[in-house]
């Protein structure tokens, strides 16, 4: 941790270490969340009084629990699952579920925790709420993950609903899993509610644009940063880590804003193709075939692969982060600055260390946090949620505007704060307590919850 805390909000995090004991993950995302709320203490001292940041830090709920299947050999395993309830003061809890080896209860406790300041600032009513397996999907057959899907389900369905808890995705978790666990979700039920998943396929109520949304809203919000210094992405040269859902839609708005991606990665390397990256490609190798991102060179012999490569070593203007968290050090972040990189935007949550966000903050360079970069999945998750309630569907240019519209707003609310509080150009103070007061007033509105 870099920075060090206000006097009044020190004790608080020592308290979250004291309860959290080993979850580094999430000690980091309230540290970067208390390391901006000092002002905000200042300007409303009801919330120091009434306790509103302890009481954000502790969970509403959480509930883990097993999931045993077998696989396509008959073999039995044991994962375990998580769905972390964490403020419910805006809507009902909403967030994705990851299915990845790392995953424990510190990394969805950290997820969790974004959400919250995340869901605050897209303006939509939806709570912080976050899950996952440590389930690991690599190499596994259909079948397998469907019977772990529905082994899963089995369990979470009673504590979700429309009105409760809305998962959706994240890293492991596609249109595929989705599927599976709506149709698992309406067996046991016996209901139709469409409403209480999201990133549902097109066939079954899910929102044209949701796949799109992350990576697209990643895009919109640089657009904007931009736009603030009188530049645009026109003719940029950008870097895109991972190559997900999250990195491949990134990908495909920053060529039609006019930028070239140059290198996209997997956590096995990196590929770099000065000529632009080929997205088609891209999207045949990961979302049809599911192949390592190293089968990219088989279709361009121009393009190099780096096994194990460091992609924030590729010289850019814009580097967006679409992997995972703590996938951009300090180094690397020194890196892209000495490189003339001159904006960063998360599309992944909480990609760069402390030490990576003071050196881009230092050097000056626009500097998007996760929470507001990355809302527009979330965003068009609370746009399905609106079509599912009205049994209505929309058209993908419709659903797009309106995301564009809310990462404009998302992006004007985060520099407004920031001037009001006398850090320009702060987008990760302007995000923290753009969400932490719509969340604060709400809780304080409804008594001691
Ligand atoms: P995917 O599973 O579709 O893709 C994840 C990508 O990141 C893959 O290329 C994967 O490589 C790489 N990756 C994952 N874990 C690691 C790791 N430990 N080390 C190196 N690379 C890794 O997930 P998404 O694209 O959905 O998610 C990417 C990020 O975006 C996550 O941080 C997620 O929380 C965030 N996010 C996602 C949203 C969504 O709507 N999906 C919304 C907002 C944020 P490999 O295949 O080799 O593992
Ligand atoms: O981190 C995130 O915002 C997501 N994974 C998307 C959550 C959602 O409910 O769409």
């Amino acid at each position: 941790m870099t920075a060090r805390l206000d006097e009044k909000l020190e004790p608080i995090f020592q308290d979250v270490l004291r309860r959290n004991p080993g979850e580094v993950e999430f000690h980091q995302a309230v540290h970067e969340v208390l390391e901006t709320l000092g002002p905000v203490l200042v300007k409303h001292p009801e919330f120091a009084e009434r306790k509103i940041i302890q009481r954000i830090c502790e969970p509403e709920r959480q509930i883990i629990f097993r999931v045993p299947w077998q696989d396509d050999n008959g073999e039995i395993h044991i994962n375990r699952a998580f769905r972390v309830e964490f403020n419910s003061a805006l809507g009902p809890y909403k967030g994705g579920m990851r299915f990845h080896p790392s995953v424990y209860l510190g990394i969805i406790k950290f997820l969790g925790f974004e959400q919250i300041f995340k869901n605050a600032l897209t303006g939509l009513p939806i709570g912080g709420g976050k899950g996952g397996s440590d389930f690991d999907p690599k190499g596994r057959s259909d079948a397998e993950i469907m019977r772990f899907c529905q082994s899963l389900m089995t369990e979470l369905y009673r504590h979700i609903g429309e009105y409760t808890d809305v998962p959706a995705g994240d890293i492991g978790v596609g249109g595929r899993e989705i599927g599976y666990l709506f149709g698992q979700y309406k067996r046991i039920t016996n209901r139709y509610e469409s409403g209480v998943l999201t990133g549902k396929g097109l066939s079954y109520g899910g929102s044209r644009a949701r796949t799109e949304a992350t990576g697209y809203g990643t895009v919109f919000f640089t657009q904007e940063m931009l736009k603030a210094r009188g530049d645009s992405l026109e003719g940029k040269t950008v870097v895109v880590s991972g190559s997900g859902n999250v990195a491949i839609y990134a990908i495909e708005k920053a060529h039609e804003l006019g930028a070239k991606v140059i290198a996209c990665s997997d956590s096995s390397g990196i590929i770099v193709h000065e000529s632009g990256i080929d997205l088609d490609t891209v999207k045949r190798i990961k979302e049809v075939e599911r192949r390592r991102i190293s089968a990219y060179t088989e279709f361009h012999k121009d393009a190099k692969y780096v096994e194990a490569g460091n992609i924030w070593s590729v010289p850019c203007d814009v580097a967006l982060p679409c992997a995972t968290q703590n996938e951009l050090n300090g180094t690397d972040a020194a890196t892209l600055v000495k490189n003339g990189c001159i904006a960063v935007a998360e599309g992944a949550n909480m990609p760069t260390t402390p030490e990576g966000i003071q050196i881009f903050q230092s050097a000056g360079l626009a500097y998007g946090p996760g929470k507001a970069a990355n809302a527009g999945g979330v965003s068009t998750s609370a746009l399905e949620m609106q079509q599912n309630a009205s049994r209505d569907s929309w058209s993908f240019d419709f659903t797009q505007k309106r995301l564009e519209e809310i990462m404009i707003n998302i992006h004007r609310d985060c520099f407004e704060t920031a001037e009001e509080f006398g850090a320009p150009g702060n987008y990760v103070l302007g995000a923290n307590i753009t969400g932490f007061i719509k969340v604060a007033r709400a809780m304080d509105a409804m008594g001691l919850i």
